[in-house]
């Protein structure tokens, strides 16, 4: 039987913290060889707010990197950008026909993006998940596997792909999300009721992966911490549950084994060693993120060829919804 498919992406629109790496990243590494995976940077997403074009150039490389660093193995997955693939804009036009501007701006991440960027509310911010849907339906996606926050916009995607499928006869696979138990949400390690995010204003409120050592120990020992002593997961307890949770995903211990471990510690002790794992965990991906930056025209290379496996297999199913919609193939010659 066939593996089934898998597509993700991030956007390059910075360094990304560990709350990215656990909520992403460090699942697809372990996805590689059970599903067909393809991993995509959603370059095109990001210009729904304003970039830098020199920074966001230099993004897309340390994102690259980052990917291969993290172990993304691009001979066993399609590694690629989103726009070197054509597909990706065309599908985005067609399902635009299908796609409500009613249900685009109901949109929680429109809705938190358009306040944040009050001086810059555009077109493409609304049309976002309609570019996310084009992403995952090209590919015929079985799994998407996304963070807690973009399970909205999966649930549209697969309204659209119904929609097109019951105007137009069968022709889209519809996807499923898949959202990691506890690399689910990271938050913020200064508010820990906010989920940890890379365009936070107080970037003690982040660990980025590009932060050494001393950095992170010393943002671990701010971190903000709860009433009472015990080290322990609850509801009353969202910075230490938050840092049980990090410890075990970075440790390889489970929640439980987290909590035997530092019974009877102080919060100070503890913060101390959630940092030190971290640090251990992060300092490798760095060295080698930047080892695999120096050369640029190996990265441009595989991107290349991520490209084209990637147009190949977008393009089959671009061929299909062009001829159900009724547009007259080209005919050459
Ligand atoms: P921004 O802060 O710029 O809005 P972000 O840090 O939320 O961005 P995205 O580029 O939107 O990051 O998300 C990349 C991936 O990382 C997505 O799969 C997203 O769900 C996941 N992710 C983002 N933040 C977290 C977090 N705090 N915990 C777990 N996963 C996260
Ligand atoms: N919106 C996503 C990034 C993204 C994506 C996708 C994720 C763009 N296209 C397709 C999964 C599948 C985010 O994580 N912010």
């Amino acid at each position: 039987m066939d593996k089934k498919i898998i597509l993700s992406g991030i956007q390059p629109s910075g360094i990304l913290t560990i709350g990215n790496y656990l909520g992403a990243i460090k699942n697809w590494e372990t996805m590689q060889d059970e599903y067909d995976c393809l991993f995509m940077l959603a370059d095109l997403h990001t210009l729904t707010v304003k970039q830098d074009p020199a920074r966001l150039r230099a993004n897309t490389y340390e994102l690259t990197a980052l990917y291969l660093a993290c172990g993304l193995d691009p001979v066993k997955s399609v590694l690629f950008l989103q726009s070197h693939v054509p597909a990706h804009a065309e599908l985005t036009w067609i399902l635009n026909t299908v796609s409500y501007p009613g249900e685009l701006s109901r949109m929680t991440q429109f809705k938190d993006k358009s306040l944040k960027h009050a001086d810059n509310i555009n077109m493409g911010l609304m049309d976002y998940p309609v570019l996310m849907a084009a992403d995952i339906l090209l590919y015929q996606a079985d799994v998407v596997p996304i963070g807690a926050d973009q399970k909205q916009h999966l649930e549209l995607t697969r309204d659209l792909a119904v929609r097109f499928n019951n105007r137009y006869g069968e022709t889209f696979k519809v996807p499923e999300a898949y959202i990691g138990k506890m690399g689910a949400k990271i938050y913020s390690l200064q508010e820990p009721g906010r989920k940890m995010s890379k365009s936070d204003e107080n970037p003690n409120g982040f660990v980025s992966m590009d932060d050494d050592e001393a950095t992170v120990l010393r943002k671990f020992k701010r971190a903000v911490t709860d009433s009472g002593s015990e080290i322990r997961r609850g509801e009353d307890k969202p910075g230490i549950t938050n840092l049980i949770n990090i410890y075990s995903l970075f440790s390889g211990k489970s929640a439980e084994e987290t909590e035997r471990e530092f019974e009877g510690a102080g919060y100070a002790d503890f913060k101390k060693r959630v940092g030190e794992a971290v640090a251990a965990g992060i300092e490798p991906i760095r060295a080698e993120k930047n080892r695999i930056l120096k050369d640029k025209g190996y990265i441009d290379k595989l991107l290349s060829e991520g490209a084209d496996r990637a147009a190949y297999l977008a393009n089959k199913t671009l061929r299909k919804v062009y001829k159900k919609v009724g547009l007259v193939p080209r005919v050459k010659g």
